[in-house]
């Protein structure tokens, strides 16, 4: 997907953390709070370990915005690692006086980058690697996310996450209402809908902390209300399940995603798989649908086979011109474009890889075995990967738009918006 680009930079403990974000269209009013909203989400979440107390995570914009509004030009970003200030002289940035030998990290920790960025690398010490491997940088893309994310709320869309699982605990009583859905998670020690599966979560990970171990688990992101039309089916990078694969899997530690119902799908025959189509011009706006037959999915997701309408510039509009399904197993995307219905993706995160009673790992200075050495970490970081979810499906989605509507200015884009609004309209 070409519609925009970004770059980030920065080591876990090094000065800060950059981003640049091209494409970006002129005339956006850009809330620097919303930003550091966002960020503050993200250091949230029970299990997190002693770095989230140094931090506060704040954004400086640098260019690309002028009051409050976005230029067109590049928008550059910083936070800054405050942490830096007890890290200077082993993450110093001119060459240091001895050769550095003797503050090598040697003991890669299974599941880390450390091993294979060593050997990738060339490097006898794991610190080249685990500094940008870290997911240190998941902050960067989340304040880059919230900016994408002020694109689409411009367009009347919202993008949430709620957790569905850590370790093998399920959520199971989770809202059908969206809303309500939304708050309990933004209520949840875990961001987890399900206040009674909160606190045996809470449980676990103190449990997991207590054997020193770590924990993994299950997120969902909803992004709604969705037109039709986004991404394409014509060539294998335009497909937009494949292009939020990629973006949730280049989340560390995310192990799979799934799109709906997901590996289900392959489960169930294909009756019981699509999502009927039906089609209703007067149906009433923002209505929820009947009450569908997916107990199990609705139970594990809070998939309700909800359809929205799209409220933009306080007009009524359908976000796919009268046609609906009542359920949507498909979340959101069928062959690779949005269908109208919500986008629903999941994906799963493993537990991270630092344990304070580690696995066994091999030396790289005498290849003696030894214990995985140890660095600071969480027990679990689900919840805040969830947020990290958003942000780069706001990313994605955003960029769908710009290749979809783009132009140079949030007032072209505005003007095709609703030109395609229409033309859906049979
Ligand atoms: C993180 C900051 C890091 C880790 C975590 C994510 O801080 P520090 O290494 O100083 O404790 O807490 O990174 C990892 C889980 C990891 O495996 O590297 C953050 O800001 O999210």
């Amino acid at each position: 997907m070409t519609g925009l680009r970004f770059l980030s930079a920065g080591e876990s403990h090094g000065p800060a953390l950059s981003g640049i974000i091209e494409g970006m269209p002129a005339g956006l009013s850009l809330s620097i709070e919303a930003i550091n909203q966002e960020l503050a989400r993200r250091q949230r979440g029970y299990g997190r370990g002693g770095r989230m107390q140094i931090e506060t995570d704040k954004v400086r914009v640098l260019s690309g915005v002028r009051f409050g509004q976005t230029l067109g030009s590049p928008i550059g970003l910083q936070i800054v690692n405050r942490d830096f200030e007890n890290w200077q002289s082993s993450m110093a940035i001119s060459a240091p006086a001895s050769n550095g030998v003797e503050a090598a990290v040697t003991r890669p920790r299974p599941g880390h980058g450390d091993l294979a960025g060593m050997l990738k690398y060339r490097t006898g010490d794991a610190r080249n690697i685990l500094e940008r491997a870290s997911a240190r940088e998941t902050a960067m893309r989340v304040a880059i996310g919230a900016v994408a994310r002020q694109l689409l709320c411009h367009f009347g869309i919202k993008v949430f996450s709620h957790v569905i699982q850590i370790g093998d605990l399920v959520a199971t009583e989770i809202p059908a209402d969206w809303e309500e859905l939304e708050e309990r998670a933004e209520n949840s020690l875990v961001r987890c809908a399900d206040e009674r599966a909160t606190e045996e979560m809470v449980k676990r990970i103190d449990a997991a902390r207590e054997a020193g171990d770590s924990l993994g688990g299950i997120f969902e992101v909803i992004a709604w209300p969705m037109p039709a039309g986004l991404g394409s089916h014509v060539h294998w990078d335009r497909r937009l399940d494949g292009c939020l694969a990629q973006a949730l899997m280049s989340i560390p530690a995310i192990k799979a995603v799934e799109i709906g119902l997901g590996r289900e799908t392959a489960l169930r025959p294909g009756s019981q798989v699509h999502d009927e189509i039906f089609f209703d011009k007067e149906e009433p706006l923002s209505k929820t649908s009947e009450a569908n037959d997916e107990e199990t999915l609705r139970k594990s997701s809070g998939m309700s086979g909800r359809r929205d309408a799209l409220l933009w510039q306080g007009e009524k509009w359908l976000t796919a011109g009268g046609f609906y399904r009542k359920t949507n197993r498909a979340g959101g995307i069928e062959a690779g474009m949005t269908n109208g219905e919500a986008i629903m993706v999941r994906a799963a995160m493993k537990p991270i890889p630092t344990l304070s009673k580690p696995l066994d790992s091999v030396d790289f200075d005498d290849l003696r075995p030894v214990a995985a050495g140890i660095e600071r970490s969480d027990v679990t970081a689900v919840p805040a990967a969830a947020v990290v979810g958003e942000a780069m499906v706001a990313w994605v989605v955003a960029s769908a738009f710009m290749e979809k509507f783009g132009g140079d200015s949030v007032t072209e884009m505005e003007v095709r918006y609703r030109e395609h609004l229409l033309s859906l309209c049979p």
